[in-house]
């Protein structure tokens, strides 16, 4: 009788087969293909920032404040752990997000088209700031003058980049990680429209007319372009280089001096500017000078690929939008690159991996009176902060601080840049840097043994707002003068914020 049962394996015994397991317990909010419906996208290309660890836990216990219910009743233990491995694993059916699967998603709310111009609250609309918090996948509305919150709804799940305001103030869209597009009547507080132009997308770029909005996506590898009217699809860029090779897209930019978008691209070594004025793009133009013999680039938003010698997938501009000061995550070693020509015009010196996309500007006086424009970024593996002389694009002073950090923000008003200390034991300290002496004046701790992150101003420039970036955390108003703190909103995992004004008007303290 033993021999019979050799080799036979009781079903009770089986390696559970994630599939199956997927499709009876996940598909129906993940969607097939774990392209992500009502929950997030499920694949290795998404979940990259998740730890396998958490994943299992979100399995077993849920997540709090979302619809995700934990399984562990439902599911043994070897169940979750290979469930859990198999979404790190790549898709059999490669993952496609093409013109078709993006108006198939699109949504119009009709109902909120054509509202009233006026807004539904007393606050003055002009410094209203926005609140993305992270904890619950929600954003808070706070009246800039009086720093209250007077709305909060939900929003899709993970966003990820700045929000982007029409020039008005009155529209904002922003994208989710999983490639949700809204667009939002701020003045009416509702949703207008939605659609999902990617599987895993980075950030959104709105054109200085309102006409246009750009998609910036990880997966696939395409720039899409909507209409800022309804966020109806405009047209969809395949991000493929000269050599053919297709690349990432790691933020898309608008340059409003310009009226272009800039892409930045992760795999390949171009700089894609995209005029969206009607002006055109010469195919295969690298100089100036071929522009008689080269053929214009047909039909809307044409591609000009400024092709250089180096990744560039992290970048920054000055306020003219002329230079575009970049960095590669993985080559320390940054450039400049003159829009208008289209080259490098000179190498920058910045260790480590510089967050350009963090980066700000403003104005230093000298010793001898002398004012340089200058530029400071943090950075993501180096405790310090680099300020360069953007006349010389030279380094005027490395600033050392308690650890790396991630975000870098100051305001016209204020002689003060504040700065996070994201990475490390020292994540609770938030340095204020004084913007003439190039030091470090004051070393905020609002929390510790918590992480304090990201800065946004009010209009004015009298309040600074730190988020604490906890779960049950907090907003924390601090006096932007006397560097004390005036009150603490609570909020569940606030990460970054916006301020109406500063972002219409292209605030030099901020990012645009
Ligand atoms: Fe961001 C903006 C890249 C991780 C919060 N982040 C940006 C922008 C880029 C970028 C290129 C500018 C887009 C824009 O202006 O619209 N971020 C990256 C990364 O490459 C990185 C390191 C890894 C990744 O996988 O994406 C990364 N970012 C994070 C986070 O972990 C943060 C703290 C939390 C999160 O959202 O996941 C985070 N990033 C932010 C925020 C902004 C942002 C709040 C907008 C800042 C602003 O003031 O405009």
């Amino acid at each position: 009788m033993a021999a019979l049962c050799v080799g036979f394996i009781s079903p009770a015994h089986a390696a559970p087969d994630p599939e199956k397991l997927y499709e009876t317990h996940c598909l129906s909010c993940h969607a097939p293909n774990r392209l992500g419906g009502m929950g997030p996208t499920l694949l290795p290309e998404s979940l990259a920032r998740l730890k396998r660890a958490d994943a299992y836990k979100a399995i077993a216990e849920g997540l709090p404040a979302t619809q995700m219910p934990g399984f562990k009743e439902m599911l043994k233990e070897d169940e979750m752990q290979v469930l859990t491995a198999w979404i790190y694993t790549p898709n059999k059916i490669p993952p496609k997000w093409d013109a078709e699967d993006i108006t198939a998603s699109h949504i119009v709310n009709t109902e909120n088209v054509g509202l009233p111009a006026k807004p539904v609250f007393k606050a003055d609309p002009s410094n209203v700031t926005l609140v993305v918090e992270h904890g619950d996948h929600h954003i808070s509305i706070l009246d800039g003058d009086v720093m209250e919150p007077f709305h909060r709804f939900q929003t899709r799940y993970a966003l990820h980049g700045g929000p982007k305001f029409t020039p008005d103030g009155r529209f904002v869209y922003w994208a989710s990680r999983d490639g949700w597009i809204t667009k939002y009547d701020l003045w009416n507080l509702k949703v207008v429209a939605e659609v999902r132009a990617g599987i895993n997308t980075r950030n959104v770029a709105v054109s200085s007319d309102g006409q246009y909005v750009m998609v910036a996506n990880y997966l696939p590898h395409t720039l899409v372009a909507l209409s800022g009217k309804d966020l109806s699809l405009v047209k969809v860029i395949p991000v493929v280089a000269r050599n053919g090779k297709t690349s990432r897209v790691s933020a898309v930019y608008d340059a409003r001096p310009r009226a272009s978008f800039v892409a930045a691209l992760k795999d390949i070594p171009e700089v894609w500017e995209i005029p969206y004025d009607g002006r055109p793009v010469y195919k295969g133009l690298v100089h100036d000078y071929q522009y008689k013999e080269a053929i214009a680039e047909p039909g809307p938003l044409p591609v000009r690929q400024i092709v250089l010698d180096q990744i560039l997938d992290d970048f920054f501009f000055d306020q003219s939008y002329n230079y575009l000061m970049g960095a590669s995550r993985d080559v320390p070693k940054g450039q400049v690159v003159h829009m208008g020509v289209g080259r490098k015009i000179a190498d920058l010196d910045i260790p480590g991996m510089p967050h350009l996309g963090s980066g700000i500007t403003w104005e230093w006086t000298d010793d001898k009176g002398v004012t340089h424009p200058v530029m400071a970024s943090p950075n993501l593996k180096d405790g310090h902060i680099q300020v360069i002389d953007m006349k010389t694009w030279k380094t005027l002073k490395v600033i050392p601080t308690a650890g790396p950090g991630f975000f870098l923000r100051s305001h016209e008003e204020t002689p003060y840049a504040w700065a996070d200390v994201f990475f490390g034991k020292n994540r609770d300290v938030m340095h204020v840097i004084d913007k003439r002496s190039l030091e470090v004046v004051a070393d905020l701790k609002p929390e510790p043994g918590k992480t304090a992150t990201h800065v946004e101003f009010d209009r004015y420039g009298k309040y600074a707002l730190v988020s604490l970036w906890e779960m049950d955390g907090a907003l924390i108003v601090y006096d932007a003068k006397t560097l004390k703190e005036v009150k603490r909103l609570p909020m569940k995992r606030p990460v970054g914020k916006y301020n109406v004004w500063n972002k219409t008007r292209l605030s030099a303290g901020t990012s645009h």
